[in-house]
């Protein structure tokens, strides 16, 4: 059960493995991989599929035989493979010409410029048969609070959202858009921080319907977030497209750590709600399980597999244990003890309205609120039975 199969949909962006270390203060500590041999090794490893900024796969600045020449390739061990492209993504971040954004730059021959490399994209990804494109705005934001109308900035980024939108829809690609949220780095103060703030930014678009999230474990933590929570919110709304799996350790720089050795108590939950979370009703989440994380730059290349391993296998791991931890009849007995349940009761009866609630003595006149306050919420023992569950014990 632990061993990784497609149809636990695994993917990994190329970028992922293909990290090779260079951080802002030391160089590169290992080799760039060939993208062709990333999807062989994914294959191997039994995930579902791989995924990619435009300059991951075609290097930035590549001519259009070039770019052939690299698309075949990487469709010939595609097929050979049977990995699959679910999602793709634009690199609007790394070029000097996006150091003040892409959408939401100063500079409008830039934001012309962001505009066209991304449906360049769109147009292969849609090739590939991608259902997802994301929109991470790394440079989207500012340094300086100076430097820029914040609400202009964001007229201009619901004004590229809506034409890619529009054009995704002409072209019938059929691409639904995620955005990542994410607070700082490498901005100072990136724009859409959080879940919350880009979920009400989509409510502002023209096609909203065409629009969601991706959210990312480590950038939600960024910001002293409870990821679980924002998941659950964003699966509420309608609105997880699709979710970035990783580790971070409490607020700090970007970690971007395997999956689990950040938070794992809420890592546990959030396998469950994922996996399992049906079963409470609402609605469930059946996209790619995507690893956005960064092998340490303390890894050499087997270190690189190992840890692509690392976090397919400690999500089974948790998926397990979440199983365990619903089945166990001590769960359910400390489930009702907290009441877990009663909250799927709506808090008014059928066809009630606030006069029966007005008239319903039991409610205020005659409740004791003395006796319901010494009511014990028995919230304890639950958490450490899912504790026991995620360390193995039985
Ligand atoms: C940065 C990220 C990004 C996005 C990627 C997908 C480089 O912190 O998480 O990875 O996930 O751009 O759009
Ligand atoms: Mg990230
Ligand atoms: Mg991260
Ligand atoms: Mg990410």
């Amino acid at each position: 059960m632990t061993q990784p199969t497609p149809a636990d949909k695994f993917t990994f962006g190329l970028w992922t493995v293909g990290w090779a270390g260079r951080d802002p203060f030391g160089d590169a500590t290992r080799e760039a991989i060939d993208p062709v041999e990333t999807v062989h090794r994914l294959a191997e490893l039994g995930a579902y599929g791989v995924t990619f900024h435009d300059d991951d796969l075609i290097p930035f600045g590549s001519d259009d035989s070039e770019r052939e020449r690299i698309i075949k390739r990487f469709q010939a061990a595609l097929a050979e493979t049977g990995l699959v492209v679910p999602m793709a993504t634009t690199n609007l971040f790394t070029h000097p010409v996006f150091k003040d954004g892409g959408f939401t730059s100063n500079d409008r021959a830039v934001r012309r410029y962001a505009l066209r490399k991304v449906m360049r994209n769109m147009d292969l990804a849609a090739e590939l048969g991608a259902q997802t494109y994301v929109l991470w705005g790394g440079r989207e934001g500012t340094e300086y609070d100076g430097s820029k109308d914040v609400r202009t900035a964001l007229e201009r980024y619901r004004e590229g959202l809506d034409m890619l939108a529009q054009y995704s829809i002409d072209r019938g690609y059929g691409l639904k858009f995620a955005l990542e949220p994410k607070p700082n780095e490498p901005r100072g103060d990136i724009l859409l921080p959080t879940i919350g703030h880009a979920l009400a930014f989509i409510d502002s678009l023209e096609h909203r319907d065409m629009v969601g999230l991706n959210p990312e474990v480590g950038h939600e933590q960024m910001a002293g977030l409870n990821f679980l929570h924002g998941i659950a919110q964003a699966l509420w709304h309608g609105k997880l497209f699709h979710i970035d799996l990783n580790g971070q350790r409490g607020i700090k720089y970007d970690q971007d750590l395997v999956f689990g050795h950040g938070d794992i108590v809420n890592a546990f939950f959030l396998v469950d709600l994922l996996e399992f979370g049906a079963a409470d009703g609402g609605r469930a989440y059946t996209g790619p399980r995507h690893f956005d994380y960064k092998p340490s730059r303390t890894e050499d290349l087997d270190g690189v597999w190992a840890s692509a391993a690392a976090n397919m296998r400690t999500y089974l791991l948790l998926k397990e244990r979440a199983a365990a931890f619903r089945a166990d009849p001590r769960v359910a007995e400390a489930r009702a003890a907290a009441r877990y349940d009663e909250l799927a009761v709506p808090t008014l009866g059928a066809g009630e309205t606030y006069t029966e609630l007005l008239a319903d003595r039991a409610s205020f006149e005659d409740f004791d609120v003395d006796a319901q306050a010494a009511k014990g919420g028995a919230f304890v023992q639950l958490n450490q039975l899912a504790l026991e569950h995620l360390l193995g014990v039985r």
